[in-house]
């Protein structure tokens, strides 16, 4: 398979592995690659849950939102987070259905809590809404390791548009710096310069690229340490996702500057981030 690349010259070698369950296996894989796909991991029922929280959102229901277009971009795309909050759909979605299950075992944890979700849409011909190489980890104000990101493809995302990641790169647990997405060559609001800025990842002969495409309802595991990276949407069509981001037991606060959506007034560095805002969804025995 050939993809276009991001940038330099590495070329992407490989496929997630792909489960149809969260079993012992996909959490090997997981803890491996720092990735994985559940096929069919939300339901035709779910998705049209899905698809009625995006029609709320995106008529004004979600307050934490953005919509963006690039110059000489035919299509827009468009984020909101922590939608949850005042869009009942997603809600259902979180709460209701078989979703926390599917992505608790990923992080061998007693307890599962929302941190945030993110919906992400790349209309048709948003050729230039790439996302570059970055770390999910490096954005939040958390101290700890289990922290997963589950990201279902609410389109067909072909190899031209999907996402890819730089296998095992979630190992040595190292958070790099945080890159600005929309100028990659400027700072970063939040940056923490005491971390070592992200390295060459498209030029470095070692590393190895996983990716896959994916159909409506396939979800994406990886860890918040995992580096990952995505072309804009050259298709005629949608390319759109929404992804839920999970928390686990060895997470506390860290009282520092990042985006309100991944703070809490209420909570001080290490503390346990349980509050209304990242609410336990899972607790063993319970
Ligand atoms: O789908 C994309 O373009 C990027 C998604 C992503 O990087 C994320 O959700 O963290």
């Amino acid at each position: 398979m050939t993809l276009p690349k991001t940038s330099g010259n590495a070329a992407v070698i490989g496929e997630i592995a792909s489960f149809n369950s969260p079993d012992a296996e996909a959490v090997a894989a997981y803890d491996r690659d720092g990735v994985v796909c559940l096929r069919g991991a939300a339901s035709p029922d779910w998705l049209a849950v899905i698809e009625a929280g995006i029609a709320a959102a995106v008529s004004g229901a979600s307050s934490d939102s953005d919509v963006v277009k690039i110059k000489g971009d035919q299509g827009k795309f468009s984020f909101s987070s922590q939608a949850w909050r005042e869009v009942e759909p997603f809600r259902q979605f979180i709460f209701d259905s078989p979703l926390p299950d599917m992505c608790w075992p990923f992080l061998k944890s007693r307890t599962l809590n929302l941190f945030y979700d993110f919906l992400l849409i790349k209309e048709a011909r948003s050729d230039s809404a790439a996302t570059p190489w970055h770390q999910d980890h490096a954005y939040y104000p958390l101290i700890g390791q289990k922290v997963i990101n589950c990201w279902t493809a609410l389109d067909p995302i072909p190899p031209e548009t999907a996402l890819r990641f730089w296998k095992g790169s979630h190992g040595p647990g190292i958070v790099y710096q945080a890159v600005k997405f929309e100028n990659p060559s400027e700072d970063y609001k939040h940056l923490r310069a005491e971390r070592p800025p992200i390295p060459d990842i498209d030029g470095d002969p070692e590393a190895e690229f996983l990716t896959t495409s994916l159909e409506p309802g396939d979800m994406l595991i990886w860890s918040s340490r995992t580096f990952h990276a995505a072309p804009g949407n050259r298709l005629d069509r949608r390319r759109a996702a929404f992804s839920i981001n999970w928390a686990g037991d060895d997470v506390t606060y860290e009282d520092v500057p990042a985006l309100e959506t991944y703070r809490d007034p209420g909570l001080k560095t290490g503390d346990p981030i349980t509050c209304a805002k990242f609410p336990l969804v899972r607790l063993l025995g319970h």
